[in-house]
C-alpha cells in the first residue's frame, strides 16, 4: 500500500518510523512518504492560512497550496498505466466516526493521502475540488476536539496498518480482538496463577476449551453490556445463542 501524509508538521510523524509500522516500512508492505505542505507556498513567509470569510475566531488553511499538494500527488491526468487515483482523508472533527470497519475498508486501498488540517481547518473547496476527481472521506477519530490532524493519521495509519498480510506475526489475533464480533474483548492473564492476592479465574486454568469458550464469550457481554451498550443494541439478534442470552 501507498501512503502520502501532507502536514505543516511532518516531524509530528515521526513515529511512523518505530515498531511494527516501521517495520512494514521497512519490508515495503507499507511505502510511506510525508510532505511538507509549506513546500507548495511561493511566498517568503510560506504562508498557509488567513482569516476566515464571514468572521469568527481562528485562521483558515488557504487552498493554493492545498491544491498544488494534490495535483502533485493525484494528478488529475492518469498516468499511461492507468493508475488509480488516491483515497483523500481529511481528519476532521466534523467528519464521519472512524471505526474498525473503516480500517478494514482502507486496509484494502493501493494508495490512501492523508490531508492534514490545522487551525480551524482547510478552505471547502479543497475537498469539493478534490470530489471532482477522487473519493474524499473526512473521517473523525471521536467527539473530542484535537489541534490537527497528525495524531488521528497516527492512529489512523497504526490500526490500517495492522490489518495488511504479513504484518501481524499471528493473524488470529486479528480474529479474538475487541471489536472483531462486534463485542469488547474478555480480559486476559498470564502467569503466575496468583499475584498480589489476585488469582486468575480458576476456568481458565481447567483446560476444558469448552468451558473457556462459554466463559470468555460471557465475559465479553457483560463487558460490553456493561461499558458499550450502544455495541450491544447494534449486534445481529441471529449472532447470540440460547446461552447468550441468559448472560
Ligand atoms: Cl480526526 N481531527 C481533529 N482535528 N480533531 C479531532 C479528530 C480529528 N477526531 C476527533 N477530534
Amino acid at each position: 500500500m501507498r501512503v502520502d501524509v501532507v502536514s505543516i508538521f511532518p516531524e509530528y510523524l515521526a513515529p511512523l518510523d518505530l515498531s511494527l509500522i516501521g517495520r512494514a516500512r521497512a519490508a515495503g508492505t507499507l511505502r510511506l512518504a510525508v510532505h511538507d505542505l509549506r513546500s507548495w507556498t511561493h511566498d517568503v513567509h510560506r504562508t498557509v492560512d488567513d482569516t476566515p470569510y464571514g468572521g469568527g475566531p481562528g485562521m483558515v488553511m488557504r487552498p493554493e497550496p492545498w491544491g498544488e499538494a494534490l495535483d502533485a500527488l493525484a494528478p488529475a491526468e492518469l498516468a499511461p498505466d492507468g493508475v488509480t487515483l488516491p483515497r483523500l482523508l481529511v481528519p476532521s472533527p466534523a467528519g464521519e466516526p472512524f471505526t474498525q470497519a473503516m480500517a478494514h475498508e482502507l486496509a484494502a486501498e493501493s494508495h490512501l493521502l492523508f490531508a492534514c488540517g490545522r487551525y480551524e481547518g482547510i478552505d471547502q473547496r479543497v475537498l469539493d475540488h478534490a470530489a471532482t476527481r477522487m473519493r474524499v472521506t473526512e473521517v473523525s477519530l471521536g467527539d473530542y476536539v484535537l489541534f490537527g490532524g497528525e495524531v488521528a493519521v497516527l492512529v489512523i495509519l497504526e490500526a490500517v496498518t495492522r490489518l495488511l498480510p504479513g504484518v501481524l506475526g499471528n493473524a488470529g489475533s486479528l480474529d479474538e480482538e475487541s471489536h472483531a464480533h462486534g463485542l469488547l474483548e474478555a480480559p486476559m492473564y498470564t502467569k503466575p496463577a496468583t499475584w498480589r492476592g489476585h488469582e486468575v479465574p480458576e476456568v481458565l486454568r481447567s483446560g476444558d476449551h469448552g468451558r473457556i469458550a462459554r466463559w470468555r464469550r460471557d465475559e465479553a457481554l457483560t463487558r460490553t453490556a456493561a461499558r458499550r451498550p450502544d455495541l450491544l443494541a447494534a449486534l445481529d439478534p441471529a449472532s447470540l445463542d440460547k446461552r447468550d442470552r441468559a448472560a
